[in-house]
């Protein structure tokens, strides 16, 4: 028996692939993680799993309907599927791309195909997809990311760039060295630090925690659910209702105000418009003093409470850190704006070890130190047609709306007409809210195209796929500009079935199209790979940090990149200095007030953050759907990927997929462990496998995404994706982000 082993990468680690006798028979982990995940022992039964796309494939409605009326029914997924040969598949694909962008233009395409892809950067799906069709003459495209789309977009009015919400924060090294408290609101979760975009070479959160217990920072866990945080943080626990934060933190300046306690000096000196927020927190304007009493009445935290963490935060040394999960909510605009508001108000944005951050316990790498030299990537390149872009979680809008108008930053848009989507690495029927609106959306454009590894429930209903590889069917490079490693990822073994690269399918493509050239710039793969990592070498090399030729690299398997000296201290300089080191703002401060948003005049995002009641939460919540479901992010896996497999299926309860309830939640319901239940409202119905756990808020259920959607005859979801339940609709007119988290349902056991 032949044994070998290849350096690889996914979004939930670096590992050895281990090939016996040409198959991939495991996943070890990386020999410098300190903390692997098990998600990379899911591997090999995903890559062999009987889920795969083997060959081209065509649904048979769609190709028999090519001559004469097109047959748009596609969401059903009772699709039949021909299996056709390459050139085939090709050449279908080729002539109606060519066909639609003959006689609609760019704003008839749409490629914005949302999705993790895989970590690979050469092969990275959803880049190359928009290559392929910004090559060609552009096509609709997604602005922003439903992880965080509200943040985004607003963070640049009021701090003057959104880069700390991808993880450029204060360092951990300064945070243990300094902060005396961290409150995480909406927690610390381990299990979402199994995961980095573009993966990882060290899962380091661990063992930062453990390094600021250790120096006696004291942690705070603001959630719904205490297993927010490990225990051995031993954290203290404010449970909160679910999208309340943002009175919560009023509430908290009120009693600053009150005492006299808030840091006049900073505000002056550092911010703008701090006066209104404070006429508005004593309730100058509305009568309605924002006191502890008001925001126990909303957040279900006692008044008594909500002075103590004042007193805890007042005077001290304050690292305040939200997870992405806040702002992935109705008006999740406000916990962000008044989270940056409070810590200046405590006079901390800019100290070593203290102010704000976002996604400690959303993703790996936050926070940690690492030279600022970006990583390997593949460039999209520039879309000509970017004017008809689309906040990325309106693409359910854009396709049952063609022609209307929607706001969004400050513009009046228009929805594009769309006739053709191309998705590549991504699946709208896992990440999209409310599918059976989505099902209704995917029926209207003429043709749907998508690359796949596997028949997800998005591939079920295209109408051509062709079958990509995986990570480790393919040579590639991986890094993430939020770890300390690069990692040769190499192909270990040989093409399941007749899958090809995202690449290889989309220069065939080219070809037929006659932009070969343009999609390619002459080089082929292996040249690309070495392009881009030569490139990102060179930068880094300017900033003083050499790196081996890719040669020396892939003989390793990886570099690992060496931290820096400094400790990074977010907003230092401006500290330092605010005139001559202004923030990239209208004032050049904090935005306390932001003037450019108020003269926008959105009812839904006024000018300063505020107190809105979300569309669906427990404060309104009626007999029908009295409980909340946080639809989070999967302990097993990532979103929909390895739904399938070994470490996903341990997870589920009685085959199904978990839902923690309160003990008195399923008491009144007559829920026991175990019991399968089924979740509905208005939009939808899933099951699911009850856990009971007094660690979740009364009036709260937590679920995970990820599940495969596959309803039944009757519409209901048997696999549980808490899609079906959730609305589709945007955070605010100001970003229209994905509002995923504010859900009410019912939930009742199903019985045999
Ligand atoms: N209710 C609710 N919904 C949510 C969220 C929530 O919190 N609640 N979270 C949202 C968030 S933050 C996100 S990021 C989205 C995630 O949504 P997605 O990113 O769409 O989810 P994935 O399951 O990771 O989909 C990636 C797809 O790419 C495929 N793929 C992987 N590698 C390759 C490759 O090399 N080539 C090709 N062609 N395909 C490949 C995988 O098989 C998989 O089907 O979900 C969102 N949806
Ligand atoms: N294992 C694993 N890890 C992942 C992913 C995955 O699929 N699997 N996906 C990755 C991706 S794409 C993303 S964007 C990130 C997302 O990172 P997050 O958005 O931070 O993740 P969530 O799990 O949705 O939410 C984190 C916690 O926030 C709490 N929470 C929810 N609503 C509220 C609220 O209104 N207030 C407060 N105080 N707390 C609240 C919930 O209890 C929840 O457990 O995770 C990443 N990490
Ligand atoms: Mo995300």
């Amino acid at each position: 028996m032949s044994t070998q082993r290849f350096s690889s990468l996914a979004h939930w680690g670096a590992f050895t692939a281990v090939v016996e006798d040409g198959r991939f028979v495991k996943a070890e982990p990386f020999e410098k993680d300190p903390a692997p995940s098990p998600l990379i022992d899911a591997m090999p039964a995903m890559v062999y799993s009987d889920k795969r796309v083997l060959r081209p494939a065509v649904r048979r409605e769609w190709l028999m309907s090519r001559s004469g009326k097109w047959n748009r029914l596609r969401s059903g997924a009772r699709n039949v599927f021909v299996e056709v040969d390459w050139d085939t598949a090709l050449d279908l694909a080729a002539a109606e791309l060519k066909r639609v962008r003959d006689a609609h233009g760019p704003s008839g395409l749409f490629g914005g195909s949302y999705g993790w892809s895989s970590a690979g950067r050469m092969n990275h799906a959803k880049t190359l997809v928009r290559r392929f069709l910004f090559s060609g003459g552009g096509c609709v495209d997604q602005i922003g990311t439903y992880s965080f789309g509200a943040g985004q977009t607003l963070l640049p009015h009021i701090i003057g760039t959104s880069d700390p919400i991808g993880g450029k924060v204060t360092s951990w090294p300064s945070i243990a060295r300094h902060c005396q408290v961290f409150v995480a609101f909406g927690g610390l979760a381990l299990r979402n630090a199994q995961i980095t975009a573009g993966g990882c070479g060290e899962h380091s959160l661990p063992g930062w925690l453990k390094a600021c217990k250790d120096a006696g920072v004291c942690f705070i866990n603001v959630s719904p659910n205490r297993n927010d945080c490990p225990d051995w943080l031993e954290a203290q626990w404010i449970p909160i209702r679910p999208g309340t934060d943002t009175a919560l933190m009023l509430a908290v300046a009120h009693e600053l105000i009150t005492s006299g306690r808030q840091d006049s000096v900073y505000l002056a000196r550092y911010t703008h418009g701090y006066e209104q927020l404070e006429a508005y927190v004593l309730g100058r304007g509305d009568g309605t003093p924002k006191s502890a009493e008001w925001a126990a009445a909303i957040c279900g935290v006692s008044a008594a409470r909500i002075r103590e963490l004042t007193d805890a935060l007042a005077g001290q040394r304050s690292m305040m850190s939200f997870a992405w999960s806040l702002q992935r909510a109705h008006r999740g605009e406000q916990p962000y704006w008044m989270g940056v508001a409070l810590s200046a108000m405590l006079g901390q944005p800019g100290l070593p070890g203290g102010g704000f951050a976002f996604g400690h316990g959303s993703s790996g790498g936050v926070g940690i130190p690492r030279p600022e030299i970006g990583a390997p990537e593949m460039a999209a390149g520039h879309n000509p047609a970017s004017a008809h872009n689309i906040p990325v979680a309106r693409i359910a809008d854009m396709l049952l709306n063609p022609g209307a108008e929607y706001d969004f930053n400050g513009q009046r848009k228009t929805y594009p007409d769309v006739r053709l989507v191309y998705w590549a690495g991504g699946n709208p029927y896992h990440h999209h809210q409310d599918l059976n609106r989505l099902n209704r959306a995917w029926d209207q454009p003429e043709t749907v195209i998508v690359n796949e590894s596997f028949w997800t429930a998005t591939a079920q209903r295209a109408d051509i796929v062709f079958p990509a590889t995986t990570t480790l069917e393919r040579n590639d490079i991986g890094s993430s500009s939020r770890d300390r490693f690069v990692i040769a990822m190499k192909q270990a073994i040989a093409p399941v079935g007749e899958a090809r690269d995202d690449f290889a399918i989309f220069s065939a493509l080219a070809q037929r199209l006659g932009y070969l050239q343009d999609f390619t710039e002459g080089r082929d793969q292996a040249q690309w790979l070495r392009f881009i990592y030569e490139r990102f070498a060179g930068i880094a090399a300017s900033k003083g940090y050499p790196q081996p030729d890719l040669d020396t690299l892939w003989e390793k398997g990886y570099h690992e990149l060496m931290p820096p000296e400094k400790d990074y201290v977010l907003f230092e300089a401006f500290h330092a200095d605010p005139q001559a080191n202004p923030l990239k703002t209208a004032s050049g401060r904090i935005e306390i007030v932001s003037d450019k948003i108020a003269a926008m005049n959105y009812a839904d995002c006024p000018g300063h953050p505020v107190w809105m009641e979300p569309d669906e939460w427990i404060g309104n919540a009626g007999e029908q759907y009295p409980l909340h479901l946080m639809t989070i992010q999967p302990p097993d896996k990532l979103h929909s990927q390895g739904d399938f497999g070994p470490v996903s299926a341990a997870h589920k309860v009685n085959g199904r997929e978990a839902v923690r309830l309160h003990p008195r939640d399923a008491a009144r319901r007559g829920i026991k462990a175990g019991d399968a239940i089924r979740l509905f409202n208005a939009r939808g119905a899933c099951l699911g496998g009850a856990i009971i756990d007094d660690a979740v808020l009364e009036g709260v259920a937590v679920m995970a995404t990820g599940a495969w959607y596959a309803p039944d005859a009757q519409g209901l979801d048997v696999n549980g994706n808490p899609n079906v339940l959730a609305a589709d609709r945007g955070t605010s007119s100001l970003t229209q982000g994905c509002a995923a988290l504010s859900v009410l349902v019912q939930i009742e056991a199903v019985r045999a």
